[in-house]
């Protein structure tokens, strides 16, 4: 935790900040072994990097993770059918799709291995007998893998709706990954690359990757090359330079609007109906993504609440500015983490937003006695500020103009 604290004469502003978030951005956790044993506990590690709960099927939530194991995928579905593009966001809804190079009868298809149960060859054995053998599972019975391509793009939604989303992190399992063919690149929503690794090797074993990023950047989408080949019948894996790779287990963050709204506390990108209790110092939310009441204590008599997307999850954040101390007291919705400052005095008025363009909200105030805006920057972790004169005593600041 970092101190920081200056005497700002011109403003005659206290600033003392406690900062929590590091500076640092891709947390990324890798394993590659014989057997499922050898990558569990770097699964394990990923998965509490995202958050403990697993959010399972449709519904937005405020944070957590999401998982995908194929094995709940219905035999209709699975080999030798297609698994529809979309089945993970329309029959199973858990916020992704996928697109292959391969644009099979007009709709992206992809492959789910058959069970024993089925009588079809399990691990893609259907296709080609030397995959049963080459293949293991890290959860029994079911693998993935795209129809006709070796590389698949994920693109996220708010699960079970058709509105864009971005995530905090994204996980794999890799099944034969035998050289550098196999990589794993994550894109930001401008298109940007954030991050990218190819994977570890482990021939006829299991690898493992799992990104996620700490400093509120989001991953539009993922984009997958598995070995150099696609799965057909008589490409064997180690003949003629052939490297084919399936897949198991996607582990990945809560799905949340592409963009942040005002009052949207679940993250589906929409404003929920809040309420701040000042006797109690409890705030009422209903979740316009699932529409359950939600109960946060964070606050006291004579707080001004306000609400902001201060870590960068396009989720809001239970915030509020207390005039007796000018202290502001946020609740992370990423983690559930507080950020506490100091910033501002009795007096002044509460007018979040992100004035410094980075996609955080920022702490500031808007001082009645002499019109001056007064801005952190979140783009600096709320350490430094600028201000101006604009308006003057009498005026309403438009932002926050409900305090
Ligand atoms: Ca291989
Ligand atoms: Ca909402
Ligand atoms: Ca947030
Ligand atoms: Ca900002």
């Amino acid at each position: 935790m970092i101190y920081l604290a200056r005497t700002l004469t011109f403003f005659v502003l206290t600033l003392i900040f406690f900062q929590n978030s590091a500076s640092a951005s891709a947390l990324i956790r890798v394993a590659a072994g014989a057997n499922a044993a050898a990558i569990q506990s770097a699964v394990d590690q990923f998965r509490t990097d995202l958050g403990g709960a697993n959010n399972g099927v449709g519904g937005a939530f405020s944070n957590g993770r999401r998982e995908i194991n194929w094995d709940g995928v219905p035999d209709s579905f699975a080999e030798p059918n297609a698994l529809p593009f979309n089945f993970f966001n329309v029959n199973s809804p858990r916020g992704v799709i996928f697109h292959s190079v391969a644009n099979i009868g007009g709709n992206h298809q992809f492959r789910v291995s058959a069970t024993t149960a089925s009588g079809t060859a399990v691990r893609f054995g259907n296709l080609d007998p030397s995959y049963s053998i080459i293949f293991q599972t890290f959860s029994p019975e079911r693998l993935f893998q795209a129809r006709f391509a070796n590389e698949i793009e994920i693109i996220f939604f708010v699960p079970g709706t058709t509105r864009p989303a971005t995530v905090s992190g994204f996980g794999a399992v890799f099944c034969d990954v035998d050289s550098s063919n196999t990589f794993i690149e994550y894109y930001a929503p401008d298109g940007s690359k954030i991050s990218g690794s190819s994977l570890n090797v482990a021939s006829n074993g299991l690898s493992f990757i799992g990104t996620s990023f700490t400093a509120g950047e989001r991953v539009a989408k993922v984009i997958i090359r598995l070995g150099n080949s696609n799965l057909q019948a008589g490409n064997v894996d180690g003949t003629n330079s052939v490297d084919v790779v399936a897949m198991d287990d996607f582990i990945y963050g809560e799905p949340h609007a592409m963009e942040f709204h005002t009052g949207d506390f679940d993250g589906d990108g929409f404003t929920d109906s809040n309420i701040f209790r000042p006797a109690t110092g409890q705030w009422f939310t209903i979740n316009s993504g699932s529409n359950t009441l939600r109960i946060v204590q964070w606050g006291q008599n004579g707080d001004i609440p306000v609400d902001g997307d201060f870590d960068g999850d396009r989720v809001a954040d239970q915030a509020i500015f207390r005039p007796s101390d000018g202290s502001w007291w946020i609740h992370k919705s990423s983690d559930a983490g507080a950020i506490i400052t100091t910033f501002g005095t009795a007096g002044d008025k509460p007018i979040v937003g992100d004035y410094d363009k980075d996609g955080k909200s920022d702490i500031a105030v808007w001082r009645p006695s002499n019109g001056n805006f007064l801005i952190t920057r979140s783009s600096e972790n709320f350490a430094t500020f600028f201000g101006f004169p604009f308006g003057q005593n009498g005026d309403i600041p438009v932002q926050g103009a409900a305090q």
